[in-house]
């Protein structure tokens, strides 16, 4: 797999007319048991890893993505999690670690792993996507892959405690207690506000991914999850939960992960990540090598619900239809679309469009930037094209 497999080899002629071949791995016993205590991919999977997109400046500040282009359905493995971290991965002890919740709560405590593992748990779906995610298209066509254009993007089920749960067993916010700080313990120290009412109903802090502990770049032993809202605020390696009247203004929340918008005014505090959908495959670095039928495939999700709608064009956006949903939407998760394609051959523009269920669909990018500018850099939520060359070949142009 990996790029360019997209439309991969057919089988020749004499193979069709022979008896099927018996291959020397279907003669002798293969690897042993426990070759792979911990399962990894086949070697011919090898091409399928995170990448980086640029090289970072300054050690431990940077960022990953996931190659959403070789994935299927709408969970990303553990292993392609896309990762940001702002100052590297530490390596915690969970025996070593401790959860604080404490400001205006009616009895402040100071949470050992195994308190929190022995308080109710739920798992949910849900997606986390960078707020800079696909920011290279603010200009235009960037010319990448869509794992370096939406790479900044996963979907995991994640187990943990609700945040009211721990709220519950610190006996509650107290006095003016409007918003809730969240700290991370790597040398970052992010450090986000978040409006307790807008997020009570659903924030979870989580200790699971996909069925095991996290993984240490995810934010082991504990991370907070803040479904739909921008990446940022998944504060990993989680030590303290503050309750306070009124958001602190940190560094991440000022001079950072604000939006500059054309008249010199900044957007604060935008956490909802907007509805928005990717067409996966085909995608650039692909190739269509026979003509005939196509399924178009790609992911949509939305901070603010769940998808109602995508669909697909391949005429540029003069005519669209809907795609199916290949997995059923669930609320602030990836949602696997596909649509049937016969390719002519003739060159083609391949976009798709996502409507939530608040009734928002995805803006093109003219409507984007009339709206905010082009000095944002975070929250690109544009409908994004693809070309297909007479020959085949799939670019982001
Ligand atoms: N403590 C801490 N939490 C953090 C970060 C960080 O650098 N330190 N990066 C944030 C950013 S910008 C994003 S997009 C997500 C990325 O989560 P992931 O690496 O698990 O994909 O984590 C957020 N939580
Ligand atoms: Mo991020």
């Amino acid at each position: 797999m990996g790029i360019g497999a997209f439309a991969a080899a057919q089988a020749s002629a004499a193979e069709l007319l022979a008896p099927l071949k018996v291959e020397p791995w279907s003669t002798t016993p293969g690897a042993p048991i426990l070759e792979h205590p911990y399962g990894v991919p086949s070697l011919f999977e090898k091409g399928v890893v995170r990448r980086a997109a640029k090289a970072w400046p300054l050690p431990g500040a940077a960022s990953s993505m996931t190659p959403l282009a070789d994935l299927f359905g709408s969970i990303t493995p553990n292993g392609l999690v896309y990762e940001r971290h702002h100052a590297g991965v530490p390596d915690i002890d969970p025996a070593q670690h401790r959860l604080a919740v404490h400001g205006l709560v009616s009895a402040p405590k100071l949470f050992t792993m195994d308190d929190i593992l022995r308080l109710p748990s739920e798992s949910r779906i849900h997606f986390i996507e960078c707020s800079g995610n696909t920011g290279g298209e603010w200009n235009g066509p960037s010319g990448m892959p869509v794992q370096l254009t939406h790479g900044l993007l996963s979907c995991c089920e994640w187990t943990g405690v609700r945040l009211s749960t721990l709220l519950d067993e610190v006996n509650g916010a107290v006095g003016k207690a409007r918003w809730i700080l969240a700290e991370g313990s790597d040398a970052a120290a992010m450090t986000r506000s978040l409006p307790l009412d807008r997020i009570i109903d659903r924030a979870m802090i989580v200790y699971a991914q996909n069925g095991e502990r996290l993984r240490p770049e995810n934010g082991y032993p504990l991370r907070l999850i803040v479904p739909g809202f921008e990446g940022n605020t998944h504060v990993k390696w989680l030590r303290r939960l503050k309750l306070v009247d009124a958001p602190l203004e940190t560094r991440e929340e000022t001079s950072k992960y604000t939006n500059l918008l054309a008249d010199g005014t900044a957007r604060k505090f935008v956490f909802e990540m907007d509805a928005k959908s990717v067409i996966t495959r085909p995608s650039p670095g692909h190739k269509l090598t026979t003509h005939g039928y196509y399924p178009i495939s790609g992911l949509a999700w939305s901070g603010r619900g769940t998808i109602r709608r995508v669909e697909v064009s391949t005429d540029g956006g003069a005519s669209w239809r809907n795609a199916r949903m290949e997995t059923s939407p669930r609320e602030r998760a990836l949602t696997r679309f596909e649509a049937d394609w016969q390719w002519n051959g003739g060159p083609a523009a391949i976009l798709s469009r996502a409507t939530d269920s608040t009734g928002y669909v995805q803006p093109t990018r003219e409507a984007l930037v009339s709206a905010r500018g082009l000095n944002s850099q975070y929250h690109y939520n544009a409908i994004q094209q693809w070309r297909v060359d007479a020959n085949g070949d799939v670019r982001n142009a």
